[in-house]
């Protein structure tokens, strides 16, 4: 059972950044295990504050507007309805879905600030860092592309390189360019409030290394080389015009780091869940008989183990987080699961190709957690659990006692005459269930508890097997009655056991055997159905996945990885920038096709007469394989008229047509939008 010390439980989920959609990867590494863990106190009557809301300030979010050319209200606006919708459907029971816009986070980050502003807390340090001079901005690490030094790709971020992985500061980069304008950035003075880490390395250590010994090792293991690597202060402000305002004379135009702001992003939310519910906001962050949890994915085991939990010391009023149960990764299919390149399951992709089959994803990511190391999704695998284990042995299991019951009970729980040896062995293995389970959930081991779930639904199946009712039926009917009494038994408690795993199945084997007034403790002890209740109709809980189901997804998968491949030939280095001068050195106009010839033993080539509005001339083309003669005749065309001619198989060509290329290769003719005439000039 859970603890008993403590008289509440805050648990905080990640607050995915608001810019882009949710894939498998968010849902095993944070979503399914805290909702798993929530569910299950809330099961054993513990007072629950489950936390959670959308990230949306910081770089990530900025650049991705300047990508799509939106705002970045209207990226955030569009991603936390779409993340939130995608919680709802996999019935991810937060109390409150918050995002760190709202009016009342801004207050309460700002207001953390200033007290420890005015407690001395930070200190200011002026800095050179690199500044646009065109755009008059300070450029964050991402806003900054470049060579990188270590593999010599032309695409190299401030931070990162994508081409090779190192980790790089935008200084390392050769021929460092800003995003913003194209210039060359500059260096320049800009003051930022600094927290001093270094300050807290003994607390840390005593903190993590001493009174938690508990962590998972992946966990404490991260904090202790962070810690043995020493400390630095780090700024907690950054120079940007998204964000919450940095509420302190000569801070105008710098907002807080977003890794100051997110984790009290936490806080903010559960005041407003207070104040909507009628509860002191206090009572979950500040007093000692409270149990903090944090679920995060492993990249952010330093923000919530280190500088978090510095802060909050720091304050002073808070309690520290007592567990950070962090995953390690999930990939898919041997590869990382990338946003960028579209190597994901998506989640709201996976409600419409398998509707109503939440709980069977649910269940596959936590029996394949990535909780001590990083594990793989594939879609082998996910078709393997749902046939052999969802459908075979827990659905093949309820099925089979409620089937049974209608059959010789006429769908009525009957009464039990009197218990045999093999009943009792079974109901007295049945009794150790809750605990067990109770056990591995209490450590954060999910698999381990899933894994004690399927046990009781194949102890359900052994018993069925040994005393074959079916088989019995005919000879000693009251014997059958005891069986399928116990049987009901054993399913009631496979489905408040199953409650915090699989909610959706739950509440469909709620409508067959009726558990509304079972909770976690009452599982496991042998009468909680009475003789003579009803139950309702027999019905598939889940169904067997084709192969030709997990055929059609695992296509979808090589297609990405074909467009990706075609799209690193095509789009990856973009030319070197060019001066005006040497734009505008081109001649373009405006050119209409008078005629369209195939050019003889050529299969590419097209001979074309252009009317230029200058002239009437000879252009050689190779875009046979996209057009036919018939389809370019009196199409208007762009045409470089200045390109010195070239003789190609023959014939002088005195010209370029332009043509777009997609990245699989079809080609689309550049046309004006609306009519213009042979020779416009084109600038
Ligand atoms: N948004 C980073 C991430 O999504 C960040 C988590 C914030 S938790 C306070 O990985
Ligand atoms: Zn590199």
């Amino acid at each position: 059972m859970a603890e008993k010390n403590f008289k509440r439980y805050t648990v905080t989920a990640a607050l995915p950044y608001a810019n882009g959609p949710l894939h498998i990867g968010h849902l095993a590494g944070v979503y399914v295990p805290s909702d798993i863990y929530v569910r299950y106190l809330r099961a054993v009557g513990k007072d629950v504050a489950f936390i959670g809301g959308s990230d949306e300030h910081g770089v990530a979010i900025t650049l991705k507007a300047r990508k799509e050319g939106k705002t970045p209200q209207q990226i955030i606006d569009h991603y936390h309805e779409m993340i939130k919708n995608s919680f709802e459907s996999f019935g991810i029971s937060f109390d409150i879905y918050s995002r760190t816009s709202s009016p009342q986070h801004h207050q309460t980050a700002a207001d953390y600030f200033k007290k420890l502003y005015e407690k001395g807390a930070f200190e200011a340090h002026v800095s050179e860092q690199f500044y646009d001079n065109k755009e008059h901005q300070f450029l964050a690490d991402r806003y900054i592309k470049g060579t990188c030094p270590t593999c010599s790709f032309d695409g190299a971020y401030g931070d990162q390189c994508e081409n090779c992985g190192s980790t790089l500061s935008p200084t390392e980069l050769i021929n460092p360019k800003s995003m913003l304008s194209g210039e060359v950035p500059i260096m320049k003075e800009t003051k930022h409030w600094y927290f001093p880490l270094d300050r807290y390395e003994d607390f840390l250590k005593q903190y993590i290394l001493e009174d938690h010994k508990e962590w998972k090792t992946n966990v404490s293991g991260q904090c202790k080389s962070w810690i043995d690597g020493g400390l630095k202060p780090r700024p907690m402000t950054r120079d940007l015009d998204w964000g919450i305002k940095v509420p302190v004379k000569g801070a105008e135009g710098k907002v807080l780091y977003v890794w100051f702001d997110a984790p009290i992003g936490y806080i903010s939310a559960t005041q407003e869940w207070a104040q909507a519910t009628g509860k002191n906001w206090e009572d979950y962050w500040k007093k000692e008989d409270t149990k903090l949890v944090h679920f995060i994915g492993k990249d952010n085991i330093v923000f919530h183990c280190i500088i978090f939990p510095s802060i909050l010391k720091a304050e002073g009023s808070y309690i520290l987080p007592d567990n950070v149960p962090a995953n390690e990764f999930l990939n898919l299919e041997g590869n990382k699961i990338s946003t960028s390149r579209n190597w994901a399951v998506w989640l709201h992709e996976y409600l419409i190709e398998f509707p109503e089959q939440q709980d069977v994803l649910r269940y596959v990511l936590t029996a394949n957690a990535p909780e001590t190391k990083d594990n793989d999704f594939t879609w082998k695998d996910f078709q393997i659990r749902n046939n052999s284990e969802l459908v075979a042995i827990y659905g093949n299991f309820i099925n089979r006692a409620v089937v049974l019951t209608h059959k010789f009970f006429g769908g009525k729980v009957p009464d039990i005459t009197s218990y045999e040896q093999v009943d009792l062995d079974a109901l007295a293995n049945l009794e150790i269930f809750p605990q067990r389970i109770a056990h591995s959930l209490d450590q954060f081991k999910f698999r381990e508890a899933l894994g004690y779930l399927m046990d009781l639904a194949r102890l359900g199946n052994k018993y069925l097997a040994e005393t074959e009712p079916w088989k019995l039926i005919k000879t000693t009917p009251e014997r059958v009655g005891t069986i399928m009494n116990v049987s009901l038994q054993i399913a009631a408690s496979l489905g408040v056991l199953s409650r915090p795993f699989l909610p959706f199945t739950y509440e469909k084997l709620n409508q067959m055997i009726n558990m509304d007034h079972l909770n976690w403790t009452d599982a496991g002890k042998p009468s909680n159905l009475q003789g003579g209740t009803s139950i309702g109709e027999g019905r598939l809980l889940f169904e067997k996945v084709e192969d030709d189901v997990i055929e059609k997804q695992i296509q979808k998968l090589m297609n990405t990885k074909k467009d990706n491949s075609i799209e690193e030939q095509l789009i990856a280095p973009s030319k070197p920038m060019i001066s005006y001068e040497d734009f505008s050195k081109m001649d373009l106009r405006v050119g209409q096709v008078l005629t369209a010839e195939p050019v003889l033993k050529s299969n590419k080539l097209l001979k074309f007469t252009v009317d230029t509005g200058i002239d009437k001339r000879t252009i050689v083309s190779g875009i046979a394989k996209h057009f036919t003669p018939e389809e370019m005749i009196g199409k208007k065309v762009m045409v470089l008229v200045n390109l010195a001619p070239r003789m190609i198989m023959g014939i002088e060509s005195q010209g370029m047509l332009l043509f777009a290329e997609n990245k699989e290769g079809s080609l689309k003719a550049v046309v004006p939008d609306a009519a213009a005439s042979n020779g416009a000039g084109i600038s």
